[in-house]
């Protein structure tokens, strides 16, 4: 009988992730609490955006390998991919693995001897072993069980392929657990797949997480400083990058989505005082969108006193990053929050989504007709087509993410 694969949580990680799975020869059962997911993907239809994923999906559900539930079953292997955000409100935002453990202990009564249990979900150092706790304490034979910590490591846009082919660093709470989630993954990563501990993998999601965003964070100190100076900062980076063992990140309007926006105040909160640098690399890449804010407004205020009233102001761009629907913590929206909450009348252009509950959406055309001030805040595709591209510069657009930025960097060559 085909192995049975359990998959807790069926979002952008669990989802993908069971799709993948069906392709081989196993049985997938997965589950959400939220009834209206279960429903649409029993039809054969998903209920996020990913390229590649809804075909998967329907192949799989049309095989019979694939079934959605709202409650666990039994199986072979247990893969939590829960979310886990912080709770709001506390200097140091701290993690909320609530949902890990709930999915830990909805899973106690079902699991037996030589069992797989896998956590995906980005964590704090320690919520493996906390998962092993919370299944202990529900009455489950803890040490008959392979309990380890895979972290997910796929690009949205991108995860059908990263899936499969992104390396894997596999830590169990020992080494036959590490053994055995490795060969679960095995089964259909082409990458390499790399046995540890339960601690180092969890710090090792959160060290990537952390170093990525540091990284942008130093690109986006330097474009404010540049900015002071009337340097180009998207030409200063390609002509530093130039340089064999230099390779400087783009700055945008601040750093969002549900992952390095949020990782690394995990790493803060479980050492405070042995973290001033990563701290403060979120700090300046929260300030980013703030410092953006400051530059409309200027700009905005000038403007209206030409006008005789408030401009109006057409933002391109809400999501946290180009080309996709996601809108979790994006900088472009809380940019164009503000402007709002300020008074502005506030244009809004997101080709990845159809409607949004603050704004009203308009095509580029409109926004550049109806707009007085036009502020680029994600670098969509659309907007980078040469046509749009063109109009956008000649309207004095203020260009926050480098869509007129040349690649190379360097004087433009003579007419
Ligand atoms: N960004 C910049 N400048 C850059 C690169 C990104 O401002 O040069 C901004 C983006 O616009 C966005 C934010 O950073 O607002 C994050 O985007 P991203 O593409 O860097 O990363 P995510 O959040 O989509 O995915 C990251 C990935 N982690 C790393 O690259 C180390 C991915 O591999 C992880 O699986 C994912 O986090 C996750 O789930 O943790």
């Amino acid at each position: 009988m085909a192995q049975r694969i359990c998959i807790l949580g069926l979002g952008y990680i669990g989802l993908p992730l069971a799709a993948v799975l069906a392709r081989h020869d196993l049985q997938i059962i997965g589950v959400d609490i939220n009834q209206q997911a279960v429903q649409t993907i029993n039809q054969g239809r998903i209920h996020i955006y990913e390229p590649g994923l809804e075909e998967m999906v329907r192949t799989a559900v049309s095989s019979g390998r694939l079934r959605a539930y709202e409650k666990p079953q039994t199986a072979d292997t247990y893969l939590i991919c829960v979310p886990t955000p912080f709770h709001a409100g506390t200097v140091i935002p701290q993690a909320n693995i609530d949902y890990v453990l709930a999915a830990a202990r909805s899973i106690a009564p079902l699991v037996k001897a030589g069992d797989v249990i896998i956590l995906e979900s980005t964590s704090p150092v320690g919520t493996t072993e906390r998962v092993a706790e919370v299944l202990a304490e529900a009455g489950a034979e803890v040490a008959a069980l392979h309990i380890a910590y895979c972290p997910e490591r796929v690009l949205p846009g991108r995860i059908i392929e990263e899936l499969t082919g992104n390396n894997r660093i596999v830590g169990g709470l020992n080494k036959a657990a590490a053994r055995a989630a490795a060969d679960f993954y095995r089964i259909f990563v082409t990458g390499e797949v790399v046995e540890t501990d339960a601690r180092t993998a969890e710090m090792c999601k959160l060290a990537e997480n952390s170093f990525r965003d540091l990284n942008i964070a130093y690109a986006n100190e330097l474009s404010m400083i540049c900015d002071r100076q009337g340097i180009d900062v998207w030409n200063l980076i390609a002509l530093a990058n130039k340089h064999p063992r230099v390779n400087i990140l783009q700055p945008g309007p601040g750093v969002g989505g549900h992952c390095i926006a949020v990782d690394p105040w995990f790493i803060v909160a479980s050492a405070p005082d042995l973290s001033p640098l990563i701290r403060t690399g979120r700090e300046v890449n929260n300030r980013k969108a703030h410092w953006v804010v400051e530059k409309i407004v200027a700009r905005a205020e000038a403007l209206a006193r030409e006008l005789g009233r408030p401009p109006r102001l057409s933002c391109y761009g809400l999501a946290f990053k180009p080309d996709i629907d996601d809108l979790r913590e994006s900088p472009a929206l809380e940019i164009a929050g503000d402007l709002a909450r300020r008074g502005y009348e506030v244009l809004a252009v997101e080709p990845n989504i159809t409607s949004h509950g603050d704004f009203r959406l308009l095509g580029v055309d409109e926004a550049l007709q109806q707009g007085d001030l036009h502020l680029i805040l994600v670098k969509h595709r659309p907007f980078a087509e040469a046509a749009v591209k063109k109009r956008l510069r000649e309207a004095g657009a203020m260009d926050f993410c480098g869509l007129f930025a040349s690649p190379g960097g360097g004087l433009a060559p003579p007419p």
